[in-house]
């Protein structure tokens, strides 16, 4: 098998303290969940504006809360890919190794990283939109099937949503500040299974390179950031990673 890495690649991991990854949803298609964009992503069979935004889940509450729903059961039965695994030993051998995740899904904790940033928020959690209480996905599921008209509410009559964060929302503050000092900060930044397309979540490898990081992309595909990456590796992340995983295990022990 031919290496993945070329000599200023091996360079500059050898003498990296400091390496951030965003990951998108093409890290988990290998574990089964769809991705947004892709031809059989879920966006082909539903708008993202019609179901991802506040109007959308106010204005058809019940279909919303469903769609989320049924996400969550997937989710919930899915298990990592050997590229989440293989992220989660990537992690030991550095200083400094977070990741920085548009995924909602949970499968780098279950795969065993540590240092996560969840920028797009987690779809296990939800909360009363008016009072602001915290439900469980069971709590969630609960009232939801005991509701006639399967629209979730709290004790107050508030609306119960999905903690995430959808189109026209602010991220959380400290959790998007925290992100991008990650990415200045980084000696390295991986851009992982994204189509880079969504801000301010695209704009993370942008700054990491603008501050002096070696910028590497895994992709099936090409994306709006593959004209500015220093290594473009093309390919299923599920099966780049653990190869990366043995070439970085083999600079570091040389
Ligand atoms: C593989 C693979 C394998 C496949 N291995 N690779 C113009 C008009 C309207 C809005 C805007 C605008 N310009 C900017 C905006 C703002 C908007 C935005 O960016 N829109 C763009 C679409 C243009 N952004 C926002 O609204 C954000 N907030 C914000 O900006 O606030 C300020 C503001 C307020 C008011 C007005 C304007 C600004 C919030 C964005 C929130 C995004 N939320 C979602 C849903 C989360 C909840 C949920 O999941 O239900 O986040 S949308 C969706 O996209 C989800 C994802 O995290 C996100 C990114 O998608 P991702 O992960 O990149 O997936 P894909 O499918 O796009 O790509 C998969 C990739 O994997 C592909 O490249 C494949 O090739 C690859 N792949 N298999 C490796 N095995
Ligand atoms: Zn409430």
């Amino acid at each position: 098998m031919s290496e993945l890495l070329n000599n200023q690649a091996k360079e500059r991991i050898y003498g990296a303290r400091k390496v951030a990854v965003l990951t998108g949803a093409g890290i988990s298609a290998e574990s089964g969940i769809p991705t947004f964009r892709d031809t059989d992503g879920l966006w082909t069979k539903f708008s993202p504006m019609e179901l991802s935004s506040f109007e959308a889940f106010y204005n058809n509450t019940a279909i919303v809360a469903e769609w989320y729903k049924k996400r969550r059961h997937i989710i919930e039965e899915t298990m990592p890919n050997p590229g989440h695994y293989a992220l989660a030993e990537i992690e030991k051998k550095f200083q400094y190794f977070d990741i920085i995740t548009q995924n909602i899904d949970g499968l780098h904790s279950k795969a065993g990283s540590n240092n996560i940033i969840e920028i797009h928020g987690n779809i296990m959690k939800n909360y009363c939109i008016d009072c602001k209480k915290k439900y469980s996905a069971k709590e969630f599921d609960t009232i939801y099937e005991t509701s006639v008209s399967h629209i979730p509410r709290c004790n107050c009559g508030g609306l119960i949503r999905p903690d995430v964060v959808w189109f026209g929302e602010l991220l959380p503050k400290q959790t998007i500040e925290k992100a991008f000092q990650k990415a200045e900060k980084a000696d390295i930044f991986f851009s992982i299974g994204t189509s880079a397309m969504v801000r301010p979540a695209s704009d993370l490898p942008i700054t990491a390179i603008q501050n002096g990081a070696f910028l590497i992309e895994i992709n099936m595909k090409q994306t709006h950031l593959s004209d500015y990456t220093h290594l473009q590796l093309n390919g299923p992340s599920g099966k780049i990673l653990p190869q990366l995983l043995k070439e970085i295990e083999k600079i570091l022990h040389d």
